[in-house]
């Protein structure tokens, strides 16, 4: 109720209580270079990595979430120490919507780099923090887990990621803790951006309001 008056004031402060500052969230995605230029000026890694985004995009030379999605279960479906339930399209749809910085509804070279190397780091971070090797971040190991990932939160903050992408035995499996941290890392980011004063505080209009938190 208080936050619907708020909105429909037209402006909405969003106050936080933990320190932004310690938020270590990924870099954003390079900007747009022109591809000749690109091409030419590239490492053999990058290069390599365009070949193999080439043939995972298609002729479109973006990522839809139908594409994300076989891509990572496919993958997930050779790693047998990670438990999963597989990614769904939803959890898919959401990935794309957080990283797809042009609005084309997909992702391009860059935004799925940035997406991958991500998924890489976020993967190794996983099997590491699995302290007892079950295969799934329980309750316990998750503070560790998310510190180690860049997101020292709170407890109130943990309890919340727990109730929201854990089962009901407080277990995180697989593919929710990448979806979780993929939308975690975003938001950093773009209450980065939004905090032109760096205070810890932004202000944001419905609109803007709106655009963050239904294309997510
Ligand atoms: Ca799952
Ligand atoms: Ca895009
Ligand atoms: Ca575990």
């Amino acid at each position: 109720m208080f936050l619907a008056k708020r909105l429909i004031g037209g402006i909405l402060d969003v106050v936080s209580n933990i320190d932004p500052a310690v938020f270590v969230p990924s870099d954003p995605p390079a900007p747009r270079r022109p591809l000749a230029y690109a091409e030419q000026n590239e490492s053999d890694e990058e290069r390599q990595f365009r070949k193999v985004f080439q043939q995972l995009a298609g002729d479109d030379m973006e990522v839809s979430p139908t594409e994300l999605m076989n891509i990572l279960n496919r993958i997930i479906s050779k790693h047998g120490d990670l438990k999963t339930d597989g990614f769904s399209i939803e959890s898919c749809r959401s990935m794309v919507a957080v990283m797809d910085c042009d609005s084309t509804g997909k992702l391009g070279f860059h935004e799925f780099k940035h997406l991958w190397n991500n998924i890489k780091k976020w993967q190794g971070v996983y099997k590491t923090y699995d302290t007892d090797g079950s295969g799934v971040i329980g309750a316990d190991e998750l503070p560790n887990a998310f510190r180690a990932a860049g997101f020292p939160l709170n407890d109130e903050l943990f309890q919340m990621i727990i109730r929201r992408y854990s089962d009901e035995n407080g277990n995180m499996d697989f593919d929710n803790c990448i979806g979780c941290l993929v939308r975690l890392d975003a938001m950093c980011r773009a209450f980065k951006t939004l905090d032109k004063g760096n205070n810890g505080t932004i202000k944001v209009n419905v609109q803007e309001w709106l655009q963050l938190t239904m294309y997510s």
